[in-house]
């Protein structure tokens, strides 16, 4: 299970005023802590309050000043391409770009800057039409990525299919089609693309919100997720998947499988 730190993200307000201020402290500070709590990317996401021609630059820096902090790759996440190719120039090591959808024009700039970079690339389970209900219309787009990836020769192990879960209190249908999708995306190809999803969606606006996320994500692991997006600032969720692990075959058993999982 790859854990993606989501907390370097201008959506939270430290991290907006050390964009605002050029203050490194809040990026590092954050780099630094989602690397000790296990993650293995960082999602860095410039937040909606940057202006579109500041965002290159502005993901140039979070990009650099986090890889100062922490020896751990970045999961660059912007829906602007030049912010994209912005983050991945300044990238040390294999970078994850996040993402493309299924619209063709998307993914004839993303899949092919993809296979540039030799990134992996996160495709979303949608297109200009919005995101769709059932698993099998989720499924058929992610399969339009999956043969576009094929003809620019990304393999399937640096695509990650995300298939887009909503919050609970305003898209409660849609769980049980994320959970389908999950399942299905593993017959798609052989090896087959590997899924990821931003686990914090689902509980926004809700209560209980870390229940949600937790009892979410196991259930997505057992239905064959291979990474999340989410708050690994959660120690209960880490103490689960640490659990989740061991019971899906994916670590070996011993007494300490707890203090095993955090210590990398
Ligand atoms: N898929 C992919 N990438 C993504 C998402 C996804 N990137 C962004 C997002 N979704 C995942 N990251 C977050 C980060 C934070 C929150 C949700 C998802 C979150 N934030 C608090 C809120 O909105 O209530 C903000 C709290 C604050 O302002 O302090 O929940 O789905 N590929």
């Amino acid at each position: 299970m790859i854990l993606i730190g989501e907390r370097i993200n201008g959506m939270f307000k430290d991290i907006r005023e050390g964009i605002l201020n050029k203050n490194p402290e809040p990026i590092q500070y954050w780099a630094k802590r989602q690397y000790e709590m296990c993650a293995g990317f960082l999602d860095i996401n410039t937040g909606p309050t940057v202006e579109p021609q500041d965002q290159p630059a502005v993901m140039e820096w979070l990009v650099k000043t986090a890889q100062e902090a922490a020896p751990l790759p970045c999961c660059v996440d912007s829906t602007n391409p030049d912010a994209i190719e912005a983050g991945l120039k300044a990238h040390k090591g294999k970078a994850m770009i996040n993402s493309t959808t299924a619209d063709q024009w998307k993914m004839d700039i993303y899949i092919p800057m993809a296979a540039k970079y030799n990134a992996a690339i996160i495709g979303l389970a949608m297109n200009d039409k919005g995101v769709p209900k059932s698993a099998a219309d989720r499924v058929a787009l992610a399969m339009e990525i999956v043969v576009n990836c094929d003809m620019h020769g990304v393999p399937m192990e640096d695509l990650y299919i995300d298939p887009l879960m909503l919050p609970a209190n305003v898209g409660q249908e849609h769980g049980v089609e994320v959970l389908e999708t999950l399942r299905q995306i593993k017959t798609l190809a052989d090896p087959s693309p590997r899924t990821t999803m931003g686990l914090s969606n689902s509980s926004q606006g809700c209560t209980n919100r870390h229940l949600i996320n937790r009892t979410f994500l196991i259930m997505s692991m057992a239905c064959g997720l291979d990474s999340a997006i989410c708050d690994v600032n959660d120690d209960l969720l880490l103490d689960e998947v640490a659990a989740a692990n061991l019971l899906l075959n994916k670590d070996i058993y011993c007494d300490s499988f707890l203090k095993t999982f955090r210590s990398r």
